[in-house]
């Protein structure tokens, strides 16, 4: 039997819960008529490979496309046997076309090996990539599409173009180059489609969900508001509709929102929250448990009242980008909160047993050495939301990317930016702070959370990763 679509999801991305793109699509393709399969790669590859010898770090290097990292022979032929089988699944479902989903530029490398090897093993097969990773210039799409490598591309939200696509509309918004158009209703969109995932092969109970594109603020190091132009919400009732819906569909009673802010708009916040309050009483779920990226916003607005609304609906854990601990530079990244906003927050956070995972960007190109200092006295200052369990986890991510299409990368001849590539810059109104030294501040930063006893996922991969770049940065510099 032929396949319309297989939709793949590739590494790198989370594995403990199933992606929610792959589900979305899933389900509009059904509601149009086409046939699809999902298959979760990501998943497999951390599921079903025994390390050998190294192999899966190593991988995930080479995965890092700002790397440029190179496998070890064994490793390349490990690889490229994967890869092999990859294409022997994704074949047995006789598909006219395959999806490729691309997370990041972190999933570039992955995605374009699959395509080679797909398109050599396969030549008729219909390729569709689309994904947040084609907004970075790694993954080169439009050569790809010249060469005939792959049959189309798509940039923006993916429901309306795929389904265009496969009915062979494919001079329309958001394909081959075509500027995307935004759904102007996400509440038209059908809830996401799980069936063809194992749920209880995933680590965690628990489902993503999107109750809204885009975001409020304009941060100046994001280009969330390049990819998603508009801020668009379903209702806080559809969104609750479809908690209940997966609930009954595969009793999960947990959710990962998605959004980039699930307070961005604190109307349907509160809306979301007095209809799952609402539901509660006629289900017998108990509670569900949900969470997801939170703004810090003034006491004013989101004021005791909201946070206790949020907590009889269930809110349970919060992603707050905190950024910096300095004022000064929170108010050049246009952040919006200051200090004593975030000290509201956390102490709401505390009183009603949020989880809360805090997000760093150490190095940003106004970051002198006293605004690094802010960010380690911050950490000091939570630590008693450490010792207290509210505090889970801290992230501290790579060092700054300027990423094209940012209000900062617009400022780069304001802030007398020379940028080699999009993390090797160099401001010489700030010329201590090289990519070197955004490196060490960065591992410093990490040696001092640890210290205090901050939780930080990943941290020895984080390391690995940034040793592999000193050492690729001492080799181009001529150091040894
Ligand atoms: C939640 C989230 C995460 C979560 C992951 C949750 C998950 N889904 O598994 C976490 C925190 C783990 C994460 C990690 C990372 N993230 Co993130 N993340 C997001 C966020 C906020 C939402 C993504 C999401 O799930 N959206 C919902 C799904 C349904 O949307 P989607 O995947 O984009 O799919 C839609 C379209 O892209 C398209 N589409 C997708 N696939 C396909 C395939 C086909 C064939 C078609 C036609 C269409 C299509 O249609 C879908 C439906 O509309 C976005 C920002 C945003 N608001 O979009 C950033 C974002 C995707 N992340 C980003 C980055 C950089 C990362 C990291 C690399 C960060 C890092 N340095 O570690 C890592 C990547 C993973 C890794 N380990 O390397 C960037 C990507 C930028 C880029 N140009 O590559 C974004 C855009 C944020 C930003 N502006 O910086 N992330
Ligand atoms: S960093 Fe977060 S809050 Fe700021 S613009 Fe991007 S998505 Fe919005």
């Amino acid at each position: 039997m032929v396949t319309d679509i297989v939709l793949i999801s590739i590494p790198l991305q989370r594995i403990d819960t199933p992606p929610l793109a792959l589900a979305n699509l899933k389900a509009v393709c059904t509601k149009h008529g086409f046939s699809s399969q999902c298959i979760d790669l990501n998943f497999e590859l951390y599921n079903s490979q025994t390390e050998i010898d190294g192999f899966l770090n190593e991988l995930e290097l080479y995965f890092q496309v700002k790397l440029e990292h190179q496998l070890s022979p064994e490793h390349e032929r490990i690889w490229n046997e994967i890869l092999d089988s990859w294409i022997t699944k994704i074949l047995s479902h006789n598909p006219i076309h395959v999806g490729i989903s691309v997370f990041s530029y972190n999933s570039v490398v992955c995605a374009r090996d699959i395509i080679f090897a797909l398109n050599k093993r396969s030549p008729k097969t219909k390729i569709i990539v689309g994904g947040n990773g084609l907004y970075d210039t790694y993954m080169k799409e439009d050569e790809l599409l010249r060469d005939g490598i792959i049959d189309f591309y798509v940039k923006g939200e993916g429901e309306e173009a795929l389904v265009n696509i496969l009915k062979g509309k494919v001079d329309q918004a958001g394909i081959n180059g075509k500027e995307p158009q935004q759904i102007d209703d996400l509440n038209d969109l059908p809830f996401s489609d799980f069936t063809d995932f194992c749920l209880e092969k995933y680590n965690r109970s628990q489902l993503l969900i999107t109750g809204s594109r885009g975001c409020v603020r304009k941060c100046s190091f994001c280009d969330v508001g390049v990819i998603w132009k508009k801020y668009r919400y379903r209702s806080g009732k559809n969104i609750a509709d479809e908690m209940v819906y997966q609930y009954k569909q595969h009793g999960i009673r947990s959710f990962d929102f998605t959004d980039s802010l699930i307070n961005g708009s604190l109307k349907v916040l509160v809306d979301l929250c007095e209809s799952l309050v609402e539901s509660y009483k006629t289900i017998d779920v108990g509670r569900f448990g949900w969470g997801g990226q939170f703004i810090v916003r003034s006491r004013k607005s989101m004021n005791e009242e909201k946070f206790q609304l949020c907590a009889d609906a269930g809110l349970k854990f919060v992603s707050i980008g905190v950024e910096s601990g300095s004022d000064r530079v929170k108010s050049h990244m246009k952040k919006e909160f200051t200090n004593e906003d975030l000290d509201f927050t956390l102490e709401q956070c505390e009183i009603h047993n949020f989880d809360v995972n805090l997000l760093f960007i150490i190095g940003y190109p106004t970051e002198t050495e006293e605004d690094f200092q802010d960010t380690l006295k911050m950490l000091k200052k939570y630590k008693k939301y450490v010792d207290s369990g509210t505090i889970k986890q801290i992230n501290l991510g790579n060092t700054l990317s300027i990423l094209p299409n940012t209000p900062l990368y617009d400022q780069l001849e304001a802030l007398e930016i020379k940028n080699d590539d999009l993390e090797n810059w160099h401001s010489k109104l700030n010329p201590d702070l090289d990519t070197l030294k955004r490196i060490e501040r960065r591992l410093y930063a990490q040696e001092v959370a640890e210290e205090l006893g901050y939780n930080l996922p990943q941290k020895d991969e984080q390391k690995r990763f940034f040793e592999a770049k000193i050492k690729k940065l001492k080799l181009l510099k001529g150091v040894s």
